[in-house]
């Protein structure tokens, strides 16, 4: 008999007789969950999620192992979103617009200039607001830690010309990512938005199959996106976060103990990944112009106007329902 013919017989008798050195090796074994994303390993995101793998195989003894998959790795957003529902990833960072195809309430957030300042996002995401979401995740099969991760303020940049009013807008060529409500706000102010996942956006710009894209500072430097694209207009035209979701069946093989641990670490990662996102996008203008970027700063009101004026928030607040709208209202002000 070859040593196949061994190797099998042992498995089949371990697997009858159980022996306690099997056993035991089985209790031991570390439970391998993948988490992905969409963004580059040098961005803060892909920093403090190292650190709190590192910290979660530590505090669980080597019970809980996280392998990452960055960058795209394993597709795009919206395929990640399916993965991780049907369990072949356990964890994903998610921006809530996107989401949103999922949990329709998860892109509130993203509400044409509704926050006016950093203080304003925590505040409202840490809160109420940010509860009423994550239980409406929960509703839908996944589940939310409670820190949200920063994407940030979102800025509109172009191989074409800079934006300086809503009118250098009009039938602009512009990648969105993958959710009605960019879609409808970009339409709302006049362009020709594209939905394209992030994985793609690179290559539809180097292509000029889009003119131009929006996305926070971090975003446009890590993924190197000034090597395609000229201006940049500090719109600051919507705040961007991203939900770390689970998948609820992995999440359930996790002891309660261990299920804190792992809540603890993420939740502290992305506590650290906002300051680091908060510094780098008070820094990185001058970097990027460096680089050969053109900046200009326009002012919001001419935009806000022009959603105001197509009917942008009326449709939304009707779309997400009173309570979800209060809940931002009471946090930001009147919008509509
Ligand atoms: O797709 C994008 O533009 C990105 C990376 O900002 C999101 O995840 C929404």
């Amino acid at each position: 008999m070859g040593k196949n013919g061994i190797a099998r017989r042992a498995v089949m008798a371990g697997a009858a007789g159980l022996p306690l050195a099997f056993v035991h090796r089985a209790e031991a074994a570390s439970l391998v969950f993948k988490y992905a994303n969409n963004l580059p390993l040098a961005h803060p995101m892909n920093i403090r999620a190292k650190e709190a793998a590192a910290r979660i195989a530590k505090e669980t003894d080597g019970r809980v192992t996280i392998q990452i998959f960055p960058n795209n790795v394993l597709g795009g957003d919206t395929d990640m979103l399916s993965q991780v529902r049907s369990g072949a990833i356990q964890f994903f960072t998610l921006s809530g617009l996107i989401l949103a195809t999922l949990v329709p309430v998860a892109s509130i957030n993203g509400i044409g200039f509704a926050f006016k300042d950093y203080d304003q996002v925590w505040a409202t995401m840490d809160g109420p607001l940010g509860a009423y979401v994550r239980a409406a995740i929960g509703k839908s099969g996944l589940l939310a830690m409670d820190r949200m991760w920063d994407n940030g303020y979102r800025q509109i940049t172009a191989s074409t010309h800079p934006i300086a009013a809503p009118a250098d807008l009009h039938g602009f060529k512009i990648r969105v990512p993958v959710s009605p409500l960019w879609t409808s706000m970009f339409r709302a102010l006049g362009a020709a938005p594209t939905a394209i996942n992030f994985n793609e956006v690179y290559s539809a710009l180097q292509s000029h199959i889009v003119d131009g894209e929006e996305n926070p500072l971090a975003i446009i430097a890590t993924a190197k996106l000034y090597e395609v694209q000229k201006y940049c207009s500090l719109t600051n035209h919507m705040w961007d976060g991203f939900w770390m979701l689970a998948n609820p069946r992995a999440w359930a093989r996790l002891s309660p103990a261990d299920q804190a641990v792992v809540a603890a670490a993420w939740n502290d990662a992305a506590l650290a990944e906002r300051a680091d996102v908060a510094k780098l996008n008070a820094t990185l203008q001058g970097e990027l112009e460096a680089k050969g970027m053109k900046f200009n700063q326009p002012d919001p009101a001419a935009f806000r106007a022009t959603l105001r004026e197509a009917g942008f928030y009326a449709e939304w607040r009707a779309k997400y329902g009173a309570e979800a709208w209060g809940l931002l209202e009471k946090s930001v002000g009147r919008l509509a």
